[in-house]
């Protein structure tokens, strides 16, 4: 990790998973995988998504399209190419749309079955940003609320030795801050 990027909360779980909140750029990041906040297309788009293939150089959109695509709430992994992480998770979070219609399962879904191929796949140290929370204007707290309670509820096996929440601006960084004791408290 770089000076760019604060550790903000640094905190450990019931079975020695630490998890941490980090301000900065996931795509600078050097850890088992990060996680892309992407669209079904998987070929890429704008916001975090945008810069991650940026960083990660051509070959990663070309990993991707043998993939065919990815459905909401569902995950698939490639390499990570030039990034510093080793791998990318590639995730479609929902576009909030009122919040009626299976957005907070979906969301979930994003959490659990990214965690999911992790474990598979043997991946220790995991980078999420705030899947959805951004073009997809998923409202940021009850997404924080998700994303902490399935990350602490996914990790109760040991599988994961850290996982990271990276949050782009002060303001989420904050709320995670907040929510991360709540969550693990709850736990
Ligand atoms: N590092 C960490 N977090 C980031 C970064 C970064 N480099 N850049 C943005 N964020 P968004 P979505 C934060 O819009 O809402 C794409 O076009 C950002 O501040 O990237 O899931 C895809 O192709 C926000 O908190 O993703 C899809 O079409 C969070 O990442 C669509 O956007 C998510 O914002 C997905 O929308």
């Amino acid at each position: 990790m770089s000076a760019l990027e604060t550790i903000r909360s640094d905190l450990s779980g019931t079975t020695g998973t630490r998890f941490t909140v980090v301000l900065g750029d996931i795509t600078r990041l050097s850890v088992d995988a990060i996680v892309n906040a992407a669209n079904s297309s998987l070929l890429g788009g704008g916001g975090v998504d945008g810069a991650i293939h940026r960083a990660a150089g051509p070959d990663l959109v070309a990993e991707c399209r043998m993939l065919k695509g990815c459905k909401i709430g569902q995950a698939k992994i490639t390499k990570g190419y030039r990034l510093p992480a080793r791998h990318v998770i590639h995730t479609v979070g929902p576009l909030w749309n009122g919040g009626a219609n299976g957005e907070d399962e979906l969301l979930a879904g994003c959490y659990s079955n990214s965690l999911g191929l992790a474990r598979e796949h043997g991946l220790r140290t995991i980078a999420f940003p705030a899947i959805s929370t951004g073009i997809y204007r998923f409202p940021a707290t009850p997404a924080a609320g998700i994303a902490t309670r399935i990350a602490v509820a996914e990790s109760a096996d040991g599988a994961f030795g850290e996982i990271i929440f990276c949050c782009f601006g002060d303001e989420m960084a904050g709320l995670y801050d907040r929510l991360l004791p709540e969550a693990l408290a709850g736990a």
